[in-house]
């Protein structure tokens, strides 16, 4: 009778324990995840590894399963959907959630890679408003060091955008307005239908990844150079992380290092190949010259600061002078 007793509310502690994800020690815990970019494609892909390497690493400690792209969870979603915890881990840009943390859009401002910005500080201080904001970890970038382009279906004889209308995500919303143009937010599954039906004059992307989704059929221009520096991070609800045991959170931090340093190694020859393909897609080059170039990025980074410091005025100026190059 007494044994029958232990067992059973051992049965009930342990069911307890699963019901509020009390790991226990020797149970293997599955995250569940997301990402705000299609399946398989460019932004999605250095998550996807992640997710293998992590899959591997961590038989019988962690398991990540993955729900999928923006099929499974609109896009701009993603970023709430983790702090509420409805998902655990997401891959995500920080513009697509600035309605919760408008400072994760600074990102795409550091004129530094990841580790140099590890190494200042910049990390650090971006790590208490990501708990703050976000009950949040950022734990890898696994996209850096790539820039962002205007491709247009309308050539251009200077940098202005009077009379253009022109898709955008937050990223690129106080560059283009500098340059005078009317723009409307469109999620990246609704670009190609936009652009085949004329409801924009063209759209902001970063260098690569155009291919995906077949928005080369519809663009005839990419304006050069490049501005800011494309950002795509893994980030891990706080309180799952808080949960987690030594050796599960080992796993997940030394794949996302590895995947972090992969992702550093990896862009130049990216660029490279995928410049190449628009080019023979029929995408010609608008290539501002010398002045007009150093002008034209000098209204984007101060648009975009401008527009950072508006969104968070005690942030903003700080990381700044964090997320700058000194001059
Ligand atoms: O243009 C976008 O949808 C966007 O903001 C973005 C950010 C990072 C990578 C790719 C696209």
């Amino acid at each position: 009778m007494g044994s029958i007793t232990l067992k059973f509310a051992f049965a009930a502690a342990l069911a307890a324990c699963l019901a509020s994800g009390t790991p226990v020690a020797s149970q293997e815990i599955s995250l569940r995840a997301v990402s705000a970019f299609t399946e398989k494609t460019t932004y999605s892909r250095g998550f996807e590894l992640f997710i293998d390497r992590v899959n591997a690493a961590g038989k019988g400690v962690i398991q990540i399963n993955y729900i999928g792209g923006p099929k499974a969870m609109p896009p701009f979603e993603v970023g709430s959907a983790l702090k509420a915890g409805v998902v655990d881990i997401i891959n995500s840009t920080g513009a697509f959630y600035t309605n919760i943390m408008p400072e994760a859009d600074a990102w795409k401002m550091a004129e530094q890679p990841m580790p140099e910005l590890r190494r200042n500080g910049a990390y650090d201080y971006m790590a208490k408003i990501y708990a703050e904001k976000m009950n949040a970890i950022l734990l890898a970038r696994v996209v850096d060091n790539t820039p962002y382009h205007l491709y247009l279906n309308r050539q251009i004889s200077e940098a202005k955008l009077s009379g253009f209308k022109i898709r955008i995500t937050p990223v690129y919303r106080d560059f283009f307005q500098a340059l005078g143009a009317s723009v409307v937010q469109i999620a990246p599954g609704e670009v190609y239908t936009a652009l085949e039906r004329g409801v924009v004059d063209g759209y902001g992307w970063p260098i690569t990844g155009i291919f995906d989704l077949g928005w080369q059929e519809k663009t005839k221009y990419r304006v050069d150079p490049g501005f800011y520096s494309a950002e795509l991070s893994i980030v891990i609800n706080k309180d799952v992380w808080a949960k987690l045991s030594d050796a599960q959170r080992s796993v997940l931090t030394k794949v996302a290092e590895q995947t972090e340093r992969d992702a550093e190694a990896n862009f130049a020859a990216d660029i490279q190949k995928e410049t190449k393909r628009q080019e023979d897609a029929g995408i010609r080059a608008i290539t501002m010259g010398g002045a007009e170039a150093v002008e034209f990025r000098k209204i984007a980074y101060q648009a975009g600061w401008n527009g950072i410091i508006a969104q968070s005025p005690v942030h903003g100026p700080k990381l700044k002078e964090l997320f700058s190059v000194k001059k």
